[in-house]
């Protein structure tokens, strides 16, 4: 049967690079890209409608429109806007979900994937490789709702057998576009500052060390994780996924080995250094590569060049 997937939260920094490697896949015809407004540019042959996830109705004629096989739900308020907003938060990212999981299981879509993210870890999760299992404790209304998701995930696929598969994503970075209102936003703002300006002011200190997972490996694994065979995958809630982990004083050393007159300063007093030291430093991600095979590609060196060979000829 062929495919036909519909991406909600299409627009973001995930969802975008997401669509374009699904079009590339499966023919962009058969891909369905939605979202709260309409996207800077729409090709031809590409498809897009307006919907808000939190209108379940509109959801219910859009799937029952176009019959998709898969469902990506990408629409979510993360950690720092979330905490300028935290029951707006809680309400996007939990009914969002509940309305897709409940839609799937009346209309029989046949896969969802959802995002969780290394924020469902807390202050008394293990700092250093951080495994699948271990106490959970996130204090964010971002990290609680990607928590609570994941148990609706794991409840839905054990009572109605959806078939919902997740991944922790670690802070994801890209040079197509720009995120928006997350704490791991400065290990993207830093290398199109570095172009811009030649100087970057980071809002997490120079210590500060976080997992990271460079955009085409966050595609890559996504996309393999949708392929894997239903059987072997014995993680129903989200799977701990690693790419690398590195400090704001890591990232600069690298940029100053391409352009050596790159500076970099340190903020105080920024929110987000209290959500990322909440988080770990590093995760360990042996049953997603155990299950389904995964391995990063990138390194810092690696996408430290990718990010400025491709942003040169963008900005
Ligand atoms: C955020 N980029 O900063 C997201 C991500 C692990 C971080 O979930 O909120």
């Amino acid at each position: 049967m062929e495919e036909r997937i519909i991406i909600l939260g299409a627009n973001g920094q995930i969802g975008s690079e997401l669509a374009a490697a699904l079009r590339t896949k499966f023919g962009a015809p058969n891909i369905i890209t939605s979202d709260i407004r309409e996207p800077k540019s729409l090709a031809e042959e590409e498809v897009f409608e307006l919907a808000n996830v939190l209108d379940k109705d509109k959801l219910k004629s859009l799937f029952e429109q176009y019959k998709p096989t898969q469902v990506y739900l990408l629409a979510a308020m993360l950690s720092a806007t979330g905490e300028q907003y935290p029951q707006k938060a809680w309400d996007l990212n939990m009914n969002g979900l509940l309305n897709v999981l409940d839609l799937a299981v009346e209309l029989g879509i046949q896969k969802i994937f959802w995002p969780s993210s290394i924020a469902v870890f807390g202050p008394n999760s293990p700092k250093i490789d951080t495994p699948q299992y271990c106490v959970m404790d996130p204090n964010s209304i971002y990290g609680i709702s990607k928590l609570a998701g994941e148990r609706l995930c794991e409840y839905y696929h054990k009572r109605y057998g959806l078939d919902i598969r997740s991944i922790r994503y670690p802070g994801i970075i890209s040079w197509k576009t720009e995120p928006g209102g997350g704490t791991t936003d400065y290990a993207v703002h830093i290398y199109f500052e570095a172009l811009r300006q030649g100087a970057y002011t980071s809002f997490l200190s120079e210590n500060t060390e976080l997992p990271m997972l460079y955009m085409p490996d966050a595609v890559r694994g996504t996309l393999e994780l949708m392929d894997a065979p239903a059987e072997q995958l014995t993680i129903r809630s989200s799977y701990n996924l690693a790419g690398m982990s590195f400090t704001p004083t890591d990232i600069a050393k690298e940029i100053q080995k391409i352009l050596p007159n790159f500076e970099i300063s340190y903020s105080d007093n920024d929110p987000r250094q209290a959500i990322a030291d909440s988080w770990p430093k590093r995760i360990e991600d042996d049953y997603a590569r155990k299950d389904w095979g995964w391995n990063p590609s990138f390194d810092l060196e690696a996408m430290t060049k990718d990010m400025i060979e491709n942003l040169k000829s963008t900005i």
